[in-house]
């Protein structure tokens, strides 16, 4: 597996932006710091994901930042993404890791130890965790105590980052839990700088990950 840093973990997503400005605070989002990216579209065709994929890319590979292609295996695998996140009701992580072979990284959500157990015995390379605090960016999602995230550290020897509604405002409550880092979304995506923001979130979460 190539080496990968979920420090601050940006995950974008598209919706109200036109491709122009989704990909400039994409960009911008790189250039302030952001070690780890995943491209998140719940609404595209195969074929618009593959093209906006490829797109972003572009960029990722500039910085030299890993991508990861939320649900998808088959778009990651056509356009050569560095990784694939995959939920509860997406690909098993067994089945993905065959397709995909040891080289690609797999990354999972889980809310529960024995969800993140199973992940990582099924080969999952880092855990994403939450969401923490009610975000509206997935409206289905349940809420996660920190001392879930706190056993879920503790559970498993893989990276795990702690997800949902977090912002330079509030992460301090991650503060002695053993994350690797944090993810956020609208924090960067929404922001009216998302270069400044993703540099002060990064410093949080080095704070944090310290
Ligand atoms: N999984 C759990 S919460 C969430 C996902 C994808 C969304 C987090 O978005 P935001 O805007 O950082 O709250
Ligand atoms: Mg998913």
């Amino acid at each position: 597996m190539r080496n990968f840093d979920t420090t601050l973990y940006f995950i974008t997503d598209s919706t109200g932006f036109s491709e122009e400005e989704f990909l400039r605070r994409t960009e911008e989002a790189l250039k302030g710091g952001a070690t780890i990216l995943q491209l998140r579209e719940k609404n595209k065709t195969t074929r618009e994901y593959i093209a906006l994929a490829q797109k972003v890319h572009t960029l990722t590979k500039k910085y030299n930042v890993p991508l990861i292609i939320d649900d998808r295996v088959d778009v990651a695998l056509a356009m050569g993404a560095e990784g694939v996140h995959l939920g509860q009701r997406d690909m098993p992580i067994s089945t993905a890791r065959k397709i995909l072979g040891n080289d690609f990284i797999i990354g999972a959500t889980t809310k529960t130890v024995s969800q993140a157990l199973e992940a990582y015995e099924l080969g999952a390379d880092y855990l994403g965790v939450g969401a923490i605090y009610p975000t509206t960016t997935k409206v289905k999602t349940v809420l996660t105590s920190t001392e879930t995230l706190d056993a879920i550290c503790k559970a498993v020897p893989i990276p795990v980052n702690a997800i949902g509604g977090l912002n330079k405002d509030n992460v301090q409550i991650l503060e002695g839990i053993d994350i690797a880092g944090f993810c956020v979304v609208s924090a960067i995506m929404k922001a009216h700088d998302p270069k400044g923001e993703a540099e002060i979130l990064l410093k949080l979460a080095k704070e944090l990950t310290n």
